[in-house]
């Protein structure tokens, strides 16, 4: 944006002399452009995604056959959850073996077809790296286990403590699953830290070799075509060498769960930052000779000050997890204003702001904010500035399926026991997608599938809605298209409460109509006066409405008196 009104300050004469000059100082400054900046990227979730051959699980030659499905949307990248070897104790989450893919998912050739096709489509691939644990199966732990040098130091061991004769583990730490966060090892008498399930032992990421091997894993997978990856769980990577006993949260849950304790010696330590920036530092010389820049993702759910830091640190997507950790259903319009207002005025010069708008690990978009509603993150997501991460299924408003006891499979339902497992449980939002109204919503052959398909597919559906002049997708395609409009991409932005219960987001650049968007977070029809309270102009066009608002594309609107139907979003422009 800077080039553009410096050029159009400057006569035609003095760009021809000091033109070159900028343009060789902006490049040498400034390359390999953000080619995520002003795109939307789409989170696959592989088990249940699309399944090739009948098991049941989705897997990789699944994704490869839906490739057009976001060439269609023109999103730029999908990052895929873990397709690593795994015992599956939290479905991939759990790697036995970081440079080679689980028979589920396929073969590492499955994968290279997967990359080439993406390419060959203009759509970028980014994994999920997961450091902080490995398997308790993967060789490392097991020679670690027996004490076999160089592995001995490779997890985060310590003696237990000696309690009336018997030993207890080290401190009352607790694992983000429920229960200890240490686990006894009969063999090596000593017990290991797993801040997620027993079966995700800690490494130690205190041992410079243990930083080698996952420096090795990194390079690895550049070297087979990735894009960029997405961190996962980095603010666990590293504790506190005291190990001291964590203070109570206060929190009104059992002595068990995580939540009963403040982690301000497990969790969020400085020395995270040392580690990324030479993660990006060896990413960034690895794949100079590239044309684009790799991505890095970061997974913390943190405060805005960590945000900043991870930023720092070499992070270019810190993923803002505000539409879901910090805005519900019942969020007022003020708090949407100051939540966005204080991102936005958080994120450093020369980077990119980014909304997530769901994830595996949360119940989905439109059961967080209601079904009518379903498209009001996507189309904020849009409007504002930056990058969108869009969860599968978002694109077709899908729903979260609520599980029996009986059905739950994921370890945080089943930690939490019949009572409490539909609190903990990430199984809802992880069934598989609804391609169309087949058997098994087209996700699958199989007589059974690995989480049941959701009753509501004949309703909701891809097939469905590509023929619906008025859907969920159609408006997403939309929206993508929107972020890259000029207006959007380098305009201006103000948040704005234009009622007490209408949010307004402007988009402006000099001499050319705004984008405005419009919710209403009541449930009543409103009328507003955009024009007054926003200053825009008395006529706009409407370039989409929230699907069930029943507003038109297309049509001009007079600004100073806006219907908003209950729960209805629209943009104009
Ligand atoms: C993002 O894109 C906009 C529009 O092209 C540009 O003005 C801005 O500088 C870009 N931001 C970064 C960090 O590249
Ligand atoms: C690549 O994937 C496609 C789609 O699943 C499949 O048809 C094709 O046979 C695969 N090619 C190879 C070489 O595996
Ligand atoms: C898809 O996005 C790319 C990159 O932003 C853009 O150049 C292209 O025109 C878009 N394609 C369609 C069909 O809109
Ligand atoms: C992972 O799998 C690859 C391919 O089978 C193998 O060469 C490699 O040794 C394995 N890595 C570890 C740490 O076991
Ligand atoms: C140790 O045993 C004594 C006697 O049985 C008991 O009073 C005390 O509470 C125990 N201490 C702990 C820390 O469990
Ligand atoms: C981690 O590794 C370092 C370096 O090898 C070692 O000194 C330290 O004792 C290990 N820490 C734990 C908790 O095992
Ligand atoms: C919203 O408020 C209602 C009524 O007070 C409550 O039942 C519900 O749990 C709240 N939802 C969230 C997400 O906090
Ligand atoms: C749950 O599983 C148990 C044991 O397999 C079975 O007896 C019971 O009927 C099941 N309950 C439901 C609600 O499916
Ligand atoms: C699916 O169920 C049918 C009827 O119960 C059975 O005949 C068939 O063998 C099953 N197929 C698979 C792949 O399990
Ligand atoms: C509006 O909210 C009330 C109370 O939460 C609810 O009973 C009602 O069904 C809602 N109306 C609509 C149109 O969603
Ligand atoms: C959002 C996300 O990726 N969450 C993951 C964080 O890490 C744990 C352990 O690896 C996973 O269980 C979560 O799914
Ligand atoms: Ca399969
Ligand atoms: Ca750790």
């Amino acid at each position: 944006m800077s080039n553009k009104v410096i050029f159009t300050m400057l006569s035609l004469f003095s760009i021809i002399v000091l033109g070159a000059c900028i343009i060789g100082f902006t490049l040498s400054a400034k390359t390999p452009k953000e080619w995520w900046n002003n795109s939307f990227i789409y989170q696959v979730y592989p088990r249940s995604f699309m399944d090739s051959d009948g098991d049941g699980t989705g897997d990789l030659n699944g994704i490869t056959s839906k490739l057009e499905h976001f060439a269609d949307l023109n999103v730029s990248a999908i990052w895929i959850s873990p397709i690593y070897v795994s015992p599956m104790a939290d479905f991939g989450y759990d790697i036995s073996n970081f440079t080679d893919i689980d028979p589920v998912f396929g073969t590492i050739e499955d994968f290279t077809n997967l990359t080439t096709r993406a390419k060959s489509l203009g759509i970028k691939v980014l994994l999920d790296f997961v450091p902080n644990h490995s398997s308790d199966e993967h060789p490392w732990f097991k020679q670690s286990v027996q004490r076999v040098k160089p592995y001995d130091d490779y997890y985060v061991w310590l003696d237990g403590k000696l309690v009336n004769g018997s030993y207890q583990p080290p401190n009352n730490w607790l694992s983000v699953f429920g229960g200890s966060a240490w686990e006894w090892s009969p063999v090596r008498q000593q017990y290991y830290l797993h801040q997620f399930t027993r079966g995700q032992p800690d490494l130690n990421f205190t041992n410079p070799l243990v930083l080698m091997e996952m420096e090795k894993i990194l390079i690895f997978w550049i070297d087979h075509g990735v894009d960029g990856f997405r961190m996962d769980a980095v603010n666990y990577l590293i504790e506190d060498a005291r190990f001291l006993d964590e203070p109570a949260s206060g929190a009104n849950v059992p002595a068990d769960d995580y939540d009963s304790l403040d982690h301000v010696y497990s969790k969020d330590m400085d020395q995270t930052f040392v580690i990324l920036k030479t993660w990006r530092k060896r990413i960034d010389a690895y794949s100079k000779k590239d044309k684009e820049q790799k991505l890095i993702l970061t997974e913390a759910y943190a405060d805005m000050e960590s945000m900043k830091r991870f930023y720092e640190a070499g992070s270019d997507v810190p993923m803002n997890f505000m539409f879901i950790g910090q805005l519900n259903a019942n969020s007022t319009t003020m708090e949407f204003k100051r939540a966005i207002d204080s991102w936005l005025g958080m994120v450093p010069k020369g980077h990119v702001a980014n909304w997530v708008v769901g994830n595996h690990d949360n119940s989905r978009v439109s059961n967080r904010f209601g079904a009518g509603r379903a498209d009001q993150l996507s189309m904020l997501t849009a409007v504002l500035p930056g990058l969108g991460i869009i969860y599968y299924g978002d694109e077709i408003g899908m729903t979260d399926r609520e599980m029996t006891w009986n059905e739950t499979v994921d370890p945080a339902g089943c930690n939490a026991g019949p009572e409490r497992f539909m609190l903990k449980s990430r199984d809802p939002e992880r069934t598989p997608f609804q391609w169309d109204d087949s058997m098994n919503a087209g996700f699958s052959t199989a007589n059974e599938t690995w989480l049941p398909v959701n009753d509501n597919y004949k309703q909701i559906n891809l097939a469905k809605q590509k023929m619906e002049d008025v859907s969920h997708y159609k408006l997403l395609k939309q929206l993508v298209k929107l972020k890259k409009t000029p207006v959007v991409a380098t305009g201006t932005t103000e948040v704005i409460l234009v009622t007490e219960n209408v949010l307004g987001v402007i988009r402006k650049l000099p001499d050319v109509k705004p984008v405005v968007l419009l919710v209403n977070f009541k449930n009543e029809t409103v009328v507003v006066d955009a024009r007054t309270w926003m200053n825009i102009p008395a006529e706009l066009t409407v370039f989409a409405g929230s699907v069930g608002s029943g507003i038109p594309s297309e049509v001009i609107m007079d600004t100073t008196e806006i219907y908003l139907p209950a729960e209805a979003s629209v943009i104009l422009y």
